[in-house]
């Protein structure tokens, strides 16, 4: 088996987005498509020839076929050996938690994550580099730049490898170690949270809880998890067999896509905890009876109770958040004298202060939470930190958030998106805005006044590289905040995120919903902006 030089010309758009490089099915299965964007991974990172490397990806369609596209062309650039889950199954918090533990040159994570998967739909792929983390912007840049110019690619001419038996096989001179994709994981959640105390917990007979793994990457893990090593009843994982096209759903654990588990949270018969994850495993979604924690909130509330849990019982360093997340955990970070920073979205910006020891926990509003166990967000690991939580406090989910802002004052927080809106527009609306922005500050609008509106930049402060255009801040008096993004993560038109968060310090005021608690921001968003007149949407697709 020698390998084989195969000819090729480039492909135009193939620059990662927030998470990797996200197109359709159909756009991937171009012949060549993938296997640029592969050898263009090889050619920049030297380290991988005759290192090694984990690969897997969260099951959607074309996983299983991609893989053995990378497994030949790994053979081909001289890797040594590839650590590759059993069926091509890996979360993407998984395969972070492998790189670190058997210290790989790094991984290939197959994933579009919280979009729908089939031939129709969407794929992806995305580098993480030895740390464990998304590969940052310098290096998918690289990457980005050798897809412009390459012609020939690397490939062994071999048969597909067995993905479904267990242990070690040869393809030319690399050795393929397919492994049990949940065990290095379940292990490390063990030894991070006080399983006997949940045990107790689900054990008591008085707790009701389901877990919805939207027929996605996280099934298998949260059987052997909850079900199998802490007690939970069979049948509290819904959802729990991962299919190519997630039973025809958005894996998308929000208020939105999850309604089936949302649904049985309601009622005074309801679940008294509800959580979901996405589709590669590194978001969540956390409910409690006839309550939903949003993931501003949840980092917060993390933060807080920290030193509850065995793996963060001497403490957190700092927090860190994206910029559109809510400012909730800024006051935890003060309240405790620690430091916090706001960085762009994506979770590739949170690496440097993670390995530089400078933060413990970090979140987005997008659902995700992590800390410094990995260097990816992490699903089930928040909900293992919640159900830790629980049954230390003694109270139900409702009682802690609700105390959390008794204490804190609590950030009423929203996000619309405009989803396949006319990438033209979302263009123009950005422009538009950039135009408005420096007169802003002093202005009122309605009953805010403006202090400060920018095009948010971010400079590293580990490496000082600098990010530019990262979404536009309308910060007002007061603490409230629009923000206005188009996303990196959609693979039709362009897709834009409005984000609005007020800050309410009245006890007497915390009952109120957020979209009434928020309408008048949203108002001032939307006239701003000029949505319905650029975009032609009166309301957004989907509201979380
Ligand atoms: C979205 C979220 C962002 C998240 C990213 C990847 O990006 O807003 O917070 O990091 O998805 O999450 P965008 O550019 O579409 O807003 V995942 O679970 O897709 O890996
Ligand atoms: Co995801």
């Amino acid at each position: 088996m020698e390998p084989k030089t195969i000819k090729t010309t480039p492909f135009a758009g193939q620059r990662p987005g927030t998470s990797g490089l996200r197109k359709k099915v159909r756009v991937f299965a171009q012949p060549h498509y993938l296997e640029n964007f592969v050898q263009s991974i090889f050619d920049t990172q030297d380290a991988l020839a005759g290192g090694s490397l984990v690969v897997g990806g969260d099951g959607r369609y074309y996983n299983r076929e991609a893989i053995q596209t990378i497994l030949r062309m790994a053979a081909a650039n001289g890797v040594a050996r590839v650590l590759v889950g059993q069926g091509g199954i890996l979360s993407t918090p998984a395969v972070s938690c492998l790189i670190r533990k058997y210290k790989t040159q790094g991984g290939i994570v197959l994933s579009a994550s919280h979009n729908p998967g089939g031939p129709e739909e969407d794929f992806g792929i995305k580098f993480n580099v030895a740390s464990g983390g998304p590969a940052p912007e310098s290096v998918t840049e690289a990457m980005f730049a050798r897809t412009q110019t390459i012609d020939t690619y690397r490939s062994l001419d071999c048969p597909d490898t067995d993905l479904d038996q267990l242990g070690t096989v040869q393809i030319g001179t690399m050795q393929v170690e397919v492994i049990d994709p949940v065990a290095d994981y379940a292990a490390l959640m063990e030894s991070l949270f006080d399983f006997g105390a949940i045990e107790a917990l689900f054990n008591s007979g008085l707790f009701k809880l389901r877990f919805d793994a939207m027929h996605a990457v996280t099934g298998p893990y949260a059987i052997e998890i909850l079900e199998n090593r802490l007690g939970a009843s069979p049948g509290t994982v819904m959802n729990g067999v991962p299919l190519p096209d997630f039973g025809g759903h958005h894996p998308d654990p929000n208020l939105a896509h999850a309604q089936e588990l949302v649904h049985l949270c309601h009622g005074t018969d309801g679940l008294d905890f509800g959580a979901a994850s996405d589709g590669d495993g590194d978001r969540n979604m956390i409910l409690g009876k006839e309550f939903f924690v949003t993931p501003s909130d949840s980092l917060a509330v993390l933060a807080a109770n920290a030193h509850l849990t065995p793996g963060y019982k001497h403490g957190i360093r700092g927090i860190a958040r994206s910029m559109p997340t809510s400012q909730a955990a800024d006051r935890v970070a003060e309240a405790m004298g620690i430091e916090s920073f706001e960085t762009p979205t994506g979770w590739k910006f949170f690496g440097n202060l993670l390995d530089a020891g400078r933060i413990t926990l970090c979140g987005e509003e997008s659902f995700g939470t992590g800390s410094d166990h990995v260097r990816e967000k992490d699903g089930l690991w928040a909900v293992l930190f919640w159900l830790n939580l629980l049954a230390v406090r003694k109270q139900s989910v409702a009682e802690i958030v609700t105390e959390h802002w008794r204490h804190f004052g609590r950030n009423f927080y929203t996000r619309h998106d405009y989803e396949a809106v006319n990438a033209e527009a979302a263009a123009g609306l950005v422009n538009h805005l950039n135009v408005l922005l420096p007169a802003l500050p002093g202005k009122r609008l309605g009953a805010y006044t403006v202090a400060y509106a920018d095009d948010f930049a971010y400079t590293d402060p580990i490496d000082g590289s600098v990010s530019k255009h990262q979404g536009i801040r309308i910060g007002f008096e007061g603490g409230a905040r629009i923000v206005l993004r188009l996303s990196g993560t959609g693979t039709e038109g362009a897709t834009l995120r409005v984000y609005v968060e007020s800050y309410e310090p009245d006890p007497t005021k915390h009952h109120q919903d957020p979209q009434d608690a928020l309408a008048p921001l949203i108002r001032i968003a939307r006239d701003l902006a000029q949505i319905e007149e650029r975009t032609g949407r009166a309301e957004p697709t989907v509201i979380t």
